[in-house]
């Protein structure tokens, strides 16, 4: 069975056709010039945070098809010519990853149901060995996505660092944290939403806990999102939405994915680390900033790794 409500939903929230039929970029046409200026000025104490977590071995995957990045030298105290002096010499290395395995975007092609993607693109159309033929990551790339960021720190408005492994998070909590943290969300904005389960790999180094059930926003949160015109949605877990037994074992598993994704054409940011940038919220009550997460522009690609950067 679907999810309850699951189909009104989809239906109520699709913006299939609002930016033209031939539209690649979803819900981040919300970002206009005036987002752009309203992000800028929110640049006021000269403060940058970095989002990402490394991409090296150590990563948070366990393993299996998304594996942690590994890196080689192919190139490694190369002279730099014929004509180079002894000792001038340069390196030169490769990186095996998959594009879901860190910090990243979920391109609107990233997942899909009843054989289409957003836009009403038919998948077996779009979806090749090679990339995606439409929805692709490269689609975000350009012009890139910077905005207004919003954090809304749901496990601080609880009083706790961490969100239970199985908490949802409801439209009301998202409210009560903008009442807590006196912030509004706005057109073209991008939610950040912390639930600390970030902590459990960077403090516990505990990946299977990381990487298994996790906290996260439930699936009516969607309509929110909508209603307030986001242009993307980020989360410092692997998933954004919650992933427990009950979502898993129904029939439309990561609900949220599907009416982000697939509906809304809504980009999702997946493990991003808000840890120091929701200390420093936290410390002078200002949950708003300039957020700068550009995509790579990989042709077709159902996701891509992504260094967040927010300015305040
Ligand atoms: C899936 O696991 C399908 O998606 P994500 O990595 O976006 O959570």
């Amino acid at each position: 069975m679907r999810p309850v409500n699951f189909d009104y939903l989809a239906e109520k929230l699709r913006n299939w056709g609002r930016w033209g039929e031939a539209d690649q970029r979803g819900a981040l046409n919300h970002i206009g010039p005036e987002t752009l200026k309203n992000a800028a000025a929110e640049v006021r104490d000269g403060k940058l945070f970095n989002l990402g977590l490394r991409f090296d071995r150590d990563g948070p995957q366990l393993g299996r098809k998304r594996f942690n990045p590994m890196v080689y030298a192919t190139d490694l105290f190369t002279p730099m010519g014929p004509a180079a002096a002894p000792g001038v010499c340069y390196s030169d290395d490769v990186i095996h990853m998959p594009l879901q395995c860190s910090t990243q975007w979920d391109a609107l092609g990233h997942v899909h149901y009843d054989g289409q993607l957003y836009n009403g693109c038919n998948a077996r159309e779009c979806l090749t060995e090679n990339g995606a033929l439409k929805m692709g990551i490269n689609h975000m790339a350009t012009p890139g996505i910077v905005s207004r960021g919003v954090l809304l720190d749901i496990a601080r408005l609880k009083g706790i660092e961490r969100l239970p492994l199985d908490y949802a998070i409801t439209v009301d909590d998202l409210n009560a944290a903008c009442e807590k943290q006196d912030v509004s969300v706005g057109a073209g904005d991008i939610l950040l939403v912390r639930t600390g389960h970030m902590l459990r790999f960077t403090a516990d180094g505990d990946r299977d806990t990381f990487m298994g059930m996790q906290p996260g926003l439930s699936y009516t949160c969607a309509e929110w999102g909508h209603d307030k015109s986001l242009a993307a949605v980020a989360a410092d877990n692997m998933a954004v939405e919650i992933m427990d037994a009950d979502g898993l074992g129904s029939d439309m598993p990561l609900a949220f994915h599907m009416l982000a994704l697939r509906d809304m054409g809504m980009p999702l940011g997946e493990m991003f680390n808000l840890e120091a940038l929701a200390a420093d919220c936290d410390a002078d009550g200002r949950y708003s900033f300039m957020l700068a997460a550009p995509p790579l522009e990989v042709t077709g690609g159902f996701g891509s790794p992504v260094n967040p950067q927010a300015l305040k």
